[in-house]
């Protein structure tokens, strides 16, 4: 039986032009059956898949994800046996409809596309309108055969595209879920989220989630349900540093610039990272080693009207409080203006969260994966403080500190806040 290299050219594809290829479901030497789908396309409505014309082996691949592509346009090259070079009639492009829907009509062949022509006559490509999960047509065929929900599957493709390879490791995920004896899952099981018809109760409105909450939030709950958290709550006697910061912010008044605690908690968080370095650390990937970090870049949690946002301050150890005061009034109103580039929220090594202009004496913040450990910072408040057999008023400063217990002992914790509180009640230790 004769071997034939041919072309292989995006059948016609009615009007759409420079479409993105976005997933592509074949290597060189893979041996393809006749309408097997080689790669997907997705215009702005709809994905569409472009099938095998012959049977054969792919040769060479034109074409990378993301490359954009039109009618006629080369995409392969296939070797043929000559008993399957003559074209099925289904090699034809063809649309269709929803995964829910079936098939929609035919397009009629257009014959304006030379290449195209060559390999494939009379075009019908499948459109697949993906509803609620997008996912190419050989992807929810995929999902399908192995009975997974794709609304279930988090999509790693262009614009959160559910590839094959996402279903695969939801599978892989699902299955190594620990596992009691007799291979029944130990412990309770996760309650799926009732659905609930709120409406039925009284009036509702429905509020999208902005894009920022809906990214945060996805990386929160991971953080919150993959990382042993426990908090470790202190309190500072920061009544010297305010009466300091009080004359430091009158000096600093004609620069325009405000101080606030934040700044000297910045620098106290990484005075005290120096003496615990495995609070400047991360697991690495096979969660065996730690990765010990050298530099004191600290994020800081800010509100904004969309969500928060962690800018990252960059080498806090070089920095005096003026000019972490000034760097975190700029970082704020620019996270606020969302003119924050994503490379500022980038690279943190430990991250604060301070409520304190705003209220409450203690929290649970979630630790910013990979970093190890968060610092909350609740309202400092005046306290009597029992010292030297005498109360006296103190102004004390809340400190919540979560930390990853892989990591991290319940003594180290301890430790941290105790020398933490002792560098924020004499900040000459900045000195040291
Ligand atoms: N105790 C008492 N007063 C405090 C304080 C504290 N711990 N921290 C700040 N203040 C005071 C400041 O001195 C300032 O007082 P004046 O207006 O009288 O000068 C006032 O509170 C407001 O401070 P601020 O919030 O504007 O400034 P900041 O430097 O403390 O914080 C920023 C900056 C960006 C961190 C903050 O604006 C912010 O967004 N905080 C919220 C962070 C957040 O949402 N965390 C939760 C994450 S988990 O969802």
């Amino acid at each position: 039986m004769s071997k034939e290299i041919r072309p292989i050219h995006v059948p016609d594809i009615g009007d759409y032009k420079n479409v993105p290829v976005i997933e592509i479901m074949v290597q060189v030497g893979d041996t393809v059956a006749a309408e097997q789908s080689l790669l997907t396309l997705e215009t702005d409505k709809a994905t569409m898949d472009v099938p095998a014309p012959f049977a054969g082996v792919v040769k060479e691949i034109k074409v990378k994800v993301s490359d954009v592509i039109s009618t006629g346009s080369l995409i392969m090259m296939m070797e043929s046996s000559a008993a399957a070079a003559t074209l099925t009639p289904a090699s034809q492009p063809h649309q269709s409809a929803a995964p829910a829907a079936p098939q929609t009509p035919t397009q009629p062949a257009t014959g304006t596309a030379p290449a195209a022509s060559k390999v494939a006559a009379p075009v019908s490509l499948g459109e697949h309108f993906t509803g609620k999960s997008h996912a190419s047509p050989s992807s929810r065929k995929f999902a399908r055969e192995l009975g997974v929900d794709l609304s279930r599957v988090k999509g790693s493709g262009i614009k959160g595209r559910v590839t094959k390879n996402d279903v695969q490791n939801f599978v892989k995920a699902a299955l190594s879920q620990p596992q009691g004896a007799g291979g029944m899952p130990s412990g309770m099981p996760v309650l799926a989220m009732p659905v609930i018809n709120f409406a039925k109760f009284g009036e509702i409105e429905t509020k999208p989630l902005s894009r920022i909450k809906k990214i945060s939030g996805a990386n929160l709950h991971r953080n919150w349900v993959t990382i042993p958290h426990i908090t470790q709550h202190d309190e500072a006697d920061i009544t010297e540093m305010e009466i300091f910061r009080k004359k430091l912010n009158e000096e600093y008044a004609a620069q325009g610039i405000k101080i606030t605690p934040l700044a000297f908690i910045l620098k106290a968080v990484v005075t005290t990272m120096q003496q615990f370095p495995d609070f400047n650390a991360s697991l690495d990937v096979s969660g065996e080693n730690l990765i010990l970090k050298k530099y004191f870049h600290i994020g800081v949690a800010v509100d904004t009207p969309d969500g928060l946002m962690v800018p990252v301050v960059r080498d806090v150890e070089q920095k005096g409080i003026a000019q972490l005061a000034k760097e975190l009034a700029e970082m704020g109103a620019k996270a606020r203006d969302k003119k924050i580039p994503a490379v500022d929220m980038q690279g943190g090594c430990f991250t604060i969260s301070s409520l304190g202009g705003i209220g409450g004496t203690a929290f649970t913040p979630i630790i910013n994966a990979p970093e190890v450990a968060i610092l909350g910072v609740s309202k400092a408040s005046m306290k009597a403080v029992y010292i030297d057999s005498a109360f006296v008023p103190r102004m004390m400063l809340p400190l919540s500190l979560s930390y990853d217990h892989r990591v991290i002992d319940g003594a180290s914790a301890a430790r941290f806040t105790t020398y933490l509180a002792q560098v924020l009640a004499d900040v000459r230790h900045f000195a040291l």
